[in-house]
C-alpha cells in the first residue's frame, strides 16, 4: 500500500519525509504510475526513468517559486502526482481531466507548457534572468532535459545563450541513451564517451569528495577550491568537455536511481552560482521488466496491460479493424518511394512512432532522423 505516498499532497509534505525514506517512496510512486497506465494507457516508460529525480528535485527545491521545466513532458507524471494532482491522475489524459504534459493553465507547480521537444533550456534560461532583472536572486531555475531533446536546434541555441548570459540555473541531462527509438549520432556518442570513461570520472569523484568535506563558503563560484577544481579538471581531461567549453560547470556523470545521492547532490549545486549542468545516468521504463528490455515498445501504450507481467489484458480481437493513422502514411510513402527515386523519408528520431521503419526496412539508404541528420542504416 502506498502509505507514505497518500500522506503527499504538495512538494511541502514531501519535505516533512525523511531522507531514509525516499527510496520506499520512489517504489511507491512508481508502483502507483504503473497501476494507473495500466488501465489508463498514456506515455509510460519516460516517467518511470526519472522518478528518484522527480521526487529528489522536489525534496531540495522550493517549487513552484522556484521553476521546474521539462522538456518533453511525457517524463513529468511524478512530478504530476507529487503536485497536489494524485488524485486527478486516475483522468490522466481524460475527456476533462488533466493534460497528459505539463500545463500553465493546470497549476503553479507547471511551470512552462510544454509538449514536444528541446524547447526547455530556453525558457528556463528566461525565467533565470527575469528572476535575475527583478531581484529575485534566491530563486532556482531547474530544467530537466533528456538525451534525445538536447539534440533539437533549439536546445544548442540555448547552451550557446547561457554561455553569454551566464544565469544561475542548473539543467539536469536525464541520459537514457534513448529518444523515442534509439538515439544516435555524435552528441549520443560523446555523452557515452564521457560516461563511460574510467579514468577521467575516478578523478573527477575523488576531488567532489574533496569538494564535498570543504565547508559551504568554499563552493562558491569563485573560490580558490572552485578554480583549482577546474584546472585539474582540464588537465585530466584531454578533450575539453563540451558544456565546460561553453562556460557552463559540468558534474556527474551519476546514477539517476540512486535518490540519497541525489539529494545530496543537488544539495551541493543549489549552492552554487553560475550556470551548471548535471548529467544523471538512468533507464527508460526503470522497474517494469517489460518495458527496461523494449523501452521504444513501451514509450507510450495504447492497451489496458497486467500491471505485473505487462501483458495485453484485451487480447487483440479477430474482427477487423481499421489500420492506424500512422501505418497508411508508412505502406504510402513506400508505395510512392519505390515509384520514385528522389523520394527520401525524414522523421524527428521516431521511426517506430511515425511508422516510417516500414520505408526503413527496405530502404534504409533513403530514410534519415531529423535529429542527427543520419541515415537510418
Ligand atoms: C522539434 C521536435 N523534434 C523531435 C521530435 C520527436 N521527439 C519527440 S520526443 C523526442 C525526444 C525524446 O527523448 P528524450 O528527450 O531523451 O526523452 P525520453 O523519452 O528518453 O525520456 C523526440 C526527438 C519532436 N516531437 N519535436
Amino acid at each position: 500500500m502506498s502509505q507514505l505516498l497518500q500522506t503527499i499532497e504538495t512538494p511541502d509534505d514531501l519535505k516533512k519525509l525523511s531522507v531514509d525514506q525516499l527510496p520506499q517512496l520512489c517504489d511507491e510512486l512508481r508502483h502507483f504510475i504503473i497501476e494507473q497506465m495500466s488501465h489508463a494507457p498514456g506515455h509510460f516508460a519516460a516517467s518511470l526513468g526519472v522518478v528518484e529525480l522527480t521526487v529528489a528535485i522536489h525534496y531540495v527545491f522550493d517549487t513552484p517559486y522556484d521553476k521546474l521545466v521539462w522538456d518533453v513532458g511525457h517524463q513529468a507524471y511524478g512530478h504530476k502526482i507529487l503536485t497536489g494532482r494524485r488524485e486527478a491522475f486516475r483522468f490522466n489524459r481524460k475527456l476533462n481531466g488533466i493534460s497528459g504534459f505539463p500545463n500553465i493553465f493546470e497549476s503553479d507547480y507547471d511551470a512552462f507548457g510544454v509538449g514536444h521537444s528541446s524547447t526547455s533550456i530556453s525558457a528556463a534560461l528566461g525565467m533565470a534572468i527575469a528572476a535575475r532583472l527583478s531581484g529575485e536572486k534566491d530563486r532556482h531555475v531547474v530544467a530537466v532535459i533528456g538525451d534525445g531533446a538536447l539534440t533539437g536546434g533549439e536546445a544548442f541555441e540555448a547552451l550557446n545563450n547561457m554561455a553569454s548570459a551566464s544565469p544561475d540555473m542548473l539543467v539536469i541531462l536525464n541520459d537514457n541513451n534513448m529518444a523515442i527509438d534509439k538515439v544516435t549520432g555524435g552528441m549520443s556518442q560523446y555523452l557515452l564517451d564521457i560516461s563511460t570513461s574510467g579514468f577521467y570520472n575516478r578523478i573527477r569523484n575523488k576531488l567532489s569528495q574533496y569538494l564535498d568535506r570543504k565547508n559551504d563558503s568554499a563552493t562558491g563560484n569563485n573560490s580558490f577550491i572552485t578554480k583549482l577544481t577546474n584546472s585539474l579538471k582540464n588537465l585530466v581531461n584531454h578533450q575539453t568537455n563540451i558544456f565546460e567549453g561553453l562556460n557552463i560547470r559540468y558534474f556527474g556523470p551519476t546514477d539517476g536511481h540512486d535518490v540519497k545521492y541525489l539529494v545530496s547532490i543537488l544539495r551541493d549545486l543549489k549552492r552554487i552560482k553560475g550556470p551548471k549542468m548535471l548529467h544523471v545516468i538512468t533507464v527508460k521504463g526503470k522497474g517494469f521488466k517489460a518495458a527496461e528490455q523494449d523501452p521504444t515498445k513501451w514509450h507510450a501504450v495504447g492497451r489496458s496491460f497486467d500491471p505485473e507481467t505487462g501483458e495485453p489484458l484485451s487480447p487483440p480481437s479477430n474482427e477487423p479493424h481499421p489500420p492506424l493513422y500512422q501505418d497508411v502514411f508508412g505502406e504510402t510513402i513506400l508505395e510512392l518511394a519505390k515509384q520514385n527515386d528522389k523520394i527520401l523519408g525524414i522523421t524527428p528520431a521516431m521511426p517506430s512512432g511515425c511508422s516510417l521503419n516500414i520505408m526503413m526496412r527496405e530502404m534504409p539508404g533513403r530514410c534519415f532522423s531529423l535529429v542527427n541528420w543520419s541515415p537510418l542504416i
